[in-house]
């Protein structure tokens, strides 16, 4: 059986204020969709946070409703669904028990879990064992165990639960989504849990042929071949800029063993990194000028109007740093306002932005002038 697993779409996110709804929708249309019959995929696995929040915009429900279609209605493939942190589980969840006869299996509410899905391949079932995000009070009260405290406990348990009535020969696949130990985390994922630890052992996973894991948004495996994080559908910060995003193919034999590959996406705009000083990168030959841009500046000097000018070379410019910008020069503009004109906080804001660099005499005058018509316009009188 050949499954692709994918994680961490976390569609309708919003980045630096800009929705990522189409550039989800390119990557799921012309690559995903597409990679689904060029490798012959016989089942889809999405691994958690469908979604970026448990409210997402209308828009990111109806690419999720479009691409959910296409892979059950149109290439008529088994497309099974956890929920992950960023969920809610209630409402991923809706219609669950009508979707699952049309290959749409959504695993999120607790109360709702009906047991591993089993699908078939030449060789006989496989079957999957969905463990959708969970906190473990909530896992605590559904399977009545007391003892559950912590991540560890709630994901055996659960884990246990499901796979109670499984023959042991059978072939097994688990899609989870939790932070398994050695995993190597970056810095859009939002913790599991704020104090004590957030972690499972992944030996939790070693009886399954394959663990398909969401939540860390770097693909990587973890402690075993067989046990993997897919990564997000997109790169979500700078953080990921040397990241390479993609889909993985496990191919799982009539033994139960799996073989692995990786599929990497073409995003429509790259999330980047330039450096040097303004000048350069202004300068700069760039093909890919519509990228989401991170500009670190080695300038000391702060630079006038430093993201409009970057935006003109770099319309989707998102933010601008200066690591090495002139501290001493941010000390003098610590100004007290209450006892300061309007005038001299002005003197002192240039001087602060320009310390190398005065006012020059037409300058100057071109400022007098300015808060002559002010002061006329405000009646006299500036507050
Ligand atoms: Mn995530």
């Amino acid at each position: 059986m050949r499954i692709l697993h994918t994680a961490d779409w976390h569609l309708g996110k919003l980045f630096y204020g800009t929705y990522l709804t189409e550039d989800q929708s390119y990557v799921l249309e012309k690559q995903f969709l597409p990679l689904l019959k060029e490798e012959k995929i016989d089942a889809v696995v999405l691994a958690g946070d469908v979604y970026d929040r448990s409210l997402p915009p209308a828009e990111a429900v109806e690419l999720f409703d479009e691409i959910a279609t296409k892979v059950t209605a149109d290439l008529k493939l088994p497309f099974l669904v956890i929920s992950g942190n960023h969920d809610s589980p209630a409402r991923l969840s809706f219609a669950s028990r009508l979707l699952a006869p049309q290959g749409l299996y959504i695993a999120g509410e607790l109360a709702r879990l009906t047991g591993p899905v089993v699908l078939e391949d030449v060789a006989g079932p496989v079957a999957f064992v969905m463990l959708p995000y969970a906190e473990p009070a909530e896992v605590r009260h559904f399977l009545g165990d007391e003892s559950i405290h912590s991540h560890q406990t709630a994901l055996t348990g659960l884990r246990d639960w499901e796979c109670r009535q499984l023959p042991k020969e059978m072939r097994t696949i688990c899609v989870a989504h939790a932070f398994a130990a050695g995993g190597i985390a970056c810095d859009s994922e939002r913790p599991l849990s704020i104090g004590g630890t957030d972690q499972v052992d992944s030996a939790l996973f070693a009886p399954f042929a394959y663990t398909a894991l969401g939540h860390l948004h770097g693909p990587q495996k973890v402690t075993a071949e067989t046990i993997r994080y897919a990564g997000s559908l997109l790169k979500y910060s700078f953080g990921e800029a040397r990241q390479h995003k993609g889909a993985v193919i496990a191919d799982i034999d009539a033994k139960g063993k799996a073989d692995i590959s990786f599929c990497e996406f073409s995003p429509r705009h790259d999330v980047r990194i330039v450096s040097g000083t303004f000048e350069d990168i202004m300068a700069a030959a760039d093909d890919r000028t519509d990228d989401f841009i991170l500009a670190r500046l080695d300038d000391t000097q702060p630079i006038l109007d430093g993201m409009a000018k970057l935006r003109r070379k770099y319309p989707n410019a998102m933010a601008l740093e200066m690591p090495h910008r002139n501290t001493e020069a941010r000390g003098q503009r610590d100004f007290n306002l209450q006892q300061t004109t309007e005038k001299e906080l002005f003197t002192g804001f240039t001087e602060a932005m320009r310390p190398d660099q005065p006012l020059t005499e037409a300058e100057k005058a071109c400022v007098r002038n300015l808060w002559k018509r002010l002061e006329k316009e405000e009646g006299g009188t500036l507050l």
